[in-house]
């Protein structure tokens, strides 16, 4: 039986935009060139494929440059989809654009309607529990609606917290196998891993710890040496992808695709 955090048969991805030079970020540092991008995503897309699933490839979204970024949209679950309410003003619009397809994927498709504010980057599905990180972009209302629909399919839910001035708590962290967790010092430091065994991304190299268990693959930010050897010495088979422009928009490997 495939394990539902992160043994997947389908994705679904959407192309950057030509309007990604709007996107957002914390800190300006240039924007992201476009051809770049997408020959990194085009490997991106390649490598889910190559694990034997399914990608649904959407077209991009000139009027939303963040619209790529398709894991903010939504959560995921066996049971059905919930569509997310993001807190960024500019990318409240995208959800709309994912709807159809999720419809098309799934039989139950719940929708959080507010007034919280919940974006899917803030959500770690571990197996055994969902995890949802306070952020500027997810809220306690936002929590507690998602909290609702989770409880109604048998999941439990816990709200932790992002640390400050991370973007989201999934910046920090990922799912490795049903109990291991890779994640940065710092937001490990507040508790919130107890109980899982969790592997810390080497310092300075904190921008690898945005990565997806994908089937048999790790898929992580090139450039981060120390984190490859270590995951690779823990076992797991690493693919490195090009995040350069990406993470100028501070997204990184969890935010390109919804998985299922
Ligand atoms: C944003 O600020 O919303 C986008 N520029 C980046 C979103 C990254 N998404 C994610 O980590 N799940």
């Amino acid at each position: 039986m495939k394990h539902p955090s992160y043994e997947f048969s389908r994705a679904i991805t959407r192309r950057p935009a030509s309007s990604i030079a709007a996107g957002l970020r914390a800190v300006d540092s240039g924007n992201p060139d476009l051809d770049t991008m997408l020959k990194a995503h085009e490997a991106y897309v390649a490598a889910l494929k190559s694990t034997g699933a399914k990608v649904i490839e959407l077209d991009s979204l000139e009027a939303f440059p963040d619209g790529q970024f398709v894991e903010d949209t939504a959560l995921c679950l066996p049971q059905g989809a919930v569509l997310m309410r993001p807190g960024a003003p500019s990318r409240l619009g995208e959800v709309g654009e994912m709807a159809a397809t999720l419809r098309d994927c799934y039989e139950d498709v719940r929708e959080i309607t507010g007034p919280g504010h919940i974006e899917g980057g803030d959500i770690l599905v571990t197996g055994k529990e969902i995890l949802v990180g306070r952020s500027d972009r997810t809220d306690a209302e936002g929590v507690a609606e998602l909290a609702r629909i989770a409880d109604e399919w048998g999941h439990r839910l816990r709200e932790v917290f992002t640390p400050e001035g991370v973007l989201h708590f999934k910046t920090d962290c990922s799912l490795m196998d049903a109990e291991t967790i890779l994640s940065t010092k710092r937001l490990d430091a507040s508790g919130c891993f107890e109980g899982y065994r969790v592997l810390h991304v080497p310092d300075g190299e904190e921008a690898a710890a945005n990565a997806i268990r994908f089937n048999d693959l790790v898929l992580m930010a090139e450039g981060y040496p120390r984190t490859a050897e270590m995951l690779d010495l823990q076992g797991f088979q690493i693919v490195e992808i090009d995040n350069t422009d990406c993470a100028k928009l501070d997204g990184g490997m969890s935010c390109l695709s919804l998985r299922f």
